[in-house]
């Protein structure tokens, strides 16, 4: 896909905010620091969403509309140690409200850090996509911290345990973003 027009369509932190909404969705999961974020500006080719070295740094739900047509949704990362309990307990509530009423889901997209794989917060987080029948692609990123034979195994694993799709990804090259557009594009043909 082209994208023309994209742009910062709405930001929540609240379960009250969240819009109805009928467009189709593209939702971004992940552990905070996976790199959610960089890969939503990679795809959309230009910086919208904010990204940090410190880990923690959307917690709310970010909507971003491409063409007036399709909305990519960052969701707000999970498992990072450092934010308060009581933040991370806002932010679960905020991700299982969300889950209740969203409608129009394509894809979901569970980002896993190559250099970390599979831990159990991810496992929480499939079973919750997979509970709403979402279709999943698993996207490993920050595929150039790793080996190609590390990357291989970590894609061959995930595949057998679990039978998802998976691509890896970096910002550093052009490394799965061709293949990713193709899975979002089936995926939002009618
Ligand atoms: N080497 C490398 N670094 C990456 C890659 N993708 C993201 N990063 C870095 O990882 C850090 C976190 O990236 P973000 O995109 O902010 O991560 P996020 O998942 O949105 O994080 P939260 O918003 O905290 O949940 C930043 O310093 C990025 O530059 C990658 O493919 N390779
Ligand atoms: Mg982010």
């Amino acid at each position: 896909m082209n994208v023309k027009i994209a742009k910062l369509a709405g930001t929540f932190f609240n379960p009250s905010q969240l819009p109805v909404e009928a467009r189709p969705k593209i939702l971004f999961f992940g552990r905070s620091n996976v790199g959610k974020s960089s890969l939503i500006n990679r795809l959309l080719g230009q910086k919208l969403a904010k990204t940090s070295s410190t880990p923690g740094k959307t917690l709310s739900i970010n909507y971003y509309l491409i063409d007036d047509r399709l909305l990519f949704v960052d969701m707000p990362g999970y498992g990072f140690a450092k934010v308060a309990k009581s933040e991370s307990a806002r932010v679960r509530k905020l991700i299982g409200a969300f889950l209740q009423q969203v409608k129009n889901v394509r894809l979901a997209a569970l980002l896993i850090d190559s250099r970390r794989g599979f831990l159990p917060p991810d496992l929480e987080t499939l079973e919750q996509i997979l509970q709403k029948k979402f279709p999943v692609l698993t996207i490993l990123t920050k595929s150039d911290k790793i080996s190609f034979s590390e990357q291989k195994n970590l894609v061959t694993q995930l595949q057998k345990n679990f039978g998802l799709h998976v691509v890896s990804f970096s910002i550093k090259s052009t490394t799965g973003k061709n293949e990713i557009w193709r899975y979002i594009n089936e995926a939002v043909k009618e």
